[in-house]
């Protein structure tokens, strides 16, 4: 499924380029247009390398950018485990698995050969550099900030545990919030220029609330540094920590939208009877499935979620209006959504589908294949966005409740 947003991930200008190819060279420019996009985004990949000390929470801020908690399948595995190794590890995001993050081994361990590290590591094949301190800038730190630099790839200082030293330093006497932030920004400015760098952003941020301290301006200085097409993947790629992102998402999922019925638009063009509403109903499906488990609503997720927050499925889903996207689903509750052209359709995977054909035959008969693809997926993204949105309350509210951070 992952296969279907990254391989084909289109922007306004790509749906306007196809647009164009179709008025010149009418459908079968659209056709080949539509295939060459396809290769060339096969290819869009973001790699972002995450660097730092061993034990300044790397691997951390990778589980919590990738949305996966420490013993999940996939994660990286955290605290206490010494590096020894000089390998660099790479972990591919579980949806979308052309958003890479790449785990450096830290330069610290002792005897850890750094020149020969530096020498072999190919610093120009990141898109960007995360340079993590928990405390101070190093040495090392230093090397591979001149090495990305070098490479003409830019690079972020973030300063991880920063809930740790909110803690520690509440309990002092006269401490403002405010000050304690200034002085620890300028500290690590301060060491960046002493180490000769200028012009570095830095950020604080906890890896257990990515939603709070300056993570949601990294977040934005990332998304500036990307390639358009990057731009919209790395969006998407991220965890639910805010009603702001999951409006983000929404916005970098339009352009998906549109590419699948723009693909949906040319199948329709080729006159072979079936195919077009059948390729219609797997690009939908694949499309409401996809999206529904970038917004979190599949039932993994929400199970995951649920346990994470102290809570159960049922909790997290109070106050939405779309029983039925989790819920069991009937024929009769199918037949009405799919007459509003909503999403529940997406949920009767494959074989309860065949059936609806008929219906949903006289209902792409009537219009384009373009246009009933494109109005289903916008209906269905936007219940999903609403939807997600309840959902991270519910989740806030049961994780406040129960005294954990989200
Ligand atoms: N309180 C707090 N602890 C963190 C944070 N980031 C990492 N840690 C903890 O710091 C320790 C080292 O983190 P890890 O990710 O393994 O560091 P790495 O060696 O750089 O990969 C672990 O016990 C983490 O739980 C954070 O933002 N806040
Ligand atoms: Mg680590």
């Amino acid at each position: 499924m992952a296969g279907v947003l990254s391989n084909l991930y289109y922007n306004a200008k790509d749906v306007k380029d196809l647009v164009a190819a179709y008025k010149r060279e009418g459908q079968k420019g659209f056709q080949l247009a539509i295939e060459r996009k396809s290769k060339q985004f096969e290819n869009v990949q973001i790699q972002i390398a995450v660097m730092g000390e061993s034990g300044s929470g790397k691997s951390t801020l990778i589980n919590a950018l990738l949305g996966l908690d420490e013993n999940e399948e996939g994660a990286a595995p955290t605290g206490g485990i010494t590096e020894t190794t000089m390998e660099i590890t790479r972990y591919p995001h579980p949806t979308l698995p052309n958003v890479q993050y790449y785990d450096f081994p830290g330069l610290n361990t002792p005897k850890f050969p750094v020149k020969k590290f530096m020498k072999e590591t190919n610093f120009s094949q990141y898109d960007l550099g995360i340079i993590v301190t928990a405390v101070r800038f190093t040495e090392n730190d230093k090397l591979l900030a001149e090495a990305l630099k070098k490479a003409g790839k830019p690079f972020y200082l973030v300063r991880s545990k920063i809930d740790e030293t909110v803690r520690a330093e509440s309990r002092k006497k006269g401490y403002n919030q405010e000050d304690m932030f200034r002085k620890v920004r300028e500290y690590c400015i301060s060491s960046l220029r002493a180490a000769g760098i200028q012009n570095t952003s830095v950020f604080l941020y906890s890896a257990f609330n990515l939603d709070e301290f300056d993570f949601p301006e990294f977040r934005e200085a990332v998304v500036h540094s990307l390639s358009e097409t990057q731009k919209n993947l790395f969006i998407t790629a991220l965890p639910n920590t805010s009603e702001a992102a999951i409006e983000e998402k929404r916005e970098a999922l339009r352009p998906f939208i549109q590419m699948l019925s723009a693909v949906s638009g040319g199948i329709g063009a080729v006159p072979i009877p079936g195919l077009s509403l059948a390729c219609d109903l797997v690009l939908i499906i694949s499309g409401i499935l996809l999206i529904r488990k970038i917004l979190g609503l599949d039932e993994a997720s929400l199970s995951k979620l649920a346990q994470r927050v102290g809570t159960s499925v049922t909790d997290l889903w109070r106050g939405t209006e779309h029983n039925w996207v989790f819920g069991e689903i009937t024929r009769e509750q199918v037949l009405l959504l799919i007459q509003r052209c909503t999403v529940a359709m997406a949920l009767t995977i494959a074989e309860p589908f065949l059936d609806f054909v008929p219906i949903l035959g006289s209902i792409f008969g009537a219009t384009s294949s373009f246009a009933v693809t494109l109005m289903m997926l916008n209906n269905s993204l936007d219940t999903m966005v609403e939807t997600a949105k309840i959902v991270l309350q519910n989740a806030k509210a049961a994780a406040s409740s129960e005294g954990i951070g989200n």
